[in-house]
């Protein structure tokens, strides 16, 4: 299996997280953002969207990185990611975070990316105040919810590590850099740390 992808890209990370979780070998192939690569023609092709990342199963092309996740675990029998359909509330227990990182705290982090971090990489000048001020109210409605959420629990989802946690930290791997205003969130902050003593997190973890 082949993942078009990007080193910076917490899409693409999400991706590798599960993939390095369940030990499945992935080719990975470099897609630069930096220099336009995802609107080429050939990467528009892939994913009409020209984003990363896109997984290619021996020519079963599917981009949207929960959709790979998802994919990724049906693939492997025995794993614990995400409960099989059998099990309808642990599934949905899944499934209801992973539809929460994409509506609300996804959008939320990436504005900040944006404004804070990829304006400054790709020399596209500073952050607009008005935007960065729109991803910080975006960023506290949504982290207030799942510090919340956090407080008595060590995962997301269920007792155990699933792809809940993993879409969800994927999307916090440049806090720092794209200051993340985190500093008040005590219960998030320490999942985080848990989830960055995975295996997993380790392993993937970009080389500058
Ligand atoms: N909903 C998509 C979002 C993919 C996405 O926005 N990827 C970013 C990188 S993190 C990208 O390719 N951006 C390129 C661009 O906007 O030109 C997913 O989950 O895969």
């Amino acid at each position: 299996m082949k993942l078009y992808f990007h080193p910076m890209s917490g899409n693409s990370r999400r991706v590798l997280l599960v993939a390095t979780h369940l030990d499945l070998p992935l080719e990975r192939v470099l897609v630069d953002l930096t220099k336009g690569e995802q609107r080429l023609p050939a990467h528009l092709g892939r994913n009409p969207n020209g984003r990363v990342p896109v997984l290619d199963d021996d020519g079963f092309v599917l981009w949207e990185s929960r959709a790979i996740m998802q994919y990724l675990c049906d693939k492997t029998p025995g794993q614990t990611l995400l409960p099989p359909s059998s099990d309808a509330q642990g599934r949905a227990e899944v499934n209801r975070w992973l539809s929460w990182c994409t509506a609300h705290m996804a959008p939320a982090n990436a504005l900040l990316v944006q404004e804070n971090f990829v304006k400054g990489l790709t020399g596209r000048g500073a952050p607009d105040p008005v935007e960065v001020a729109r991803g910080e109210a975006l960023f506290h409605a949504s982290a207030k919810v799942l510090d919340t959420h956090l407080a008595d629990r060590t995962w997301v989802a269920l007792d155990r590590v699933t792809l809940a946690d993993y879409s969800l930290a994927a999307g916090f791997a440049l806090a720092g850099p794209a200051r993340f205003p985190i500093g008040d969130y005590v219960h998030l902050r320490a999942w985080l740390q848990r989830v960055e003593a995975l295996d997993a997190w380790q392993r993937t973890t970009p080389q500058r």
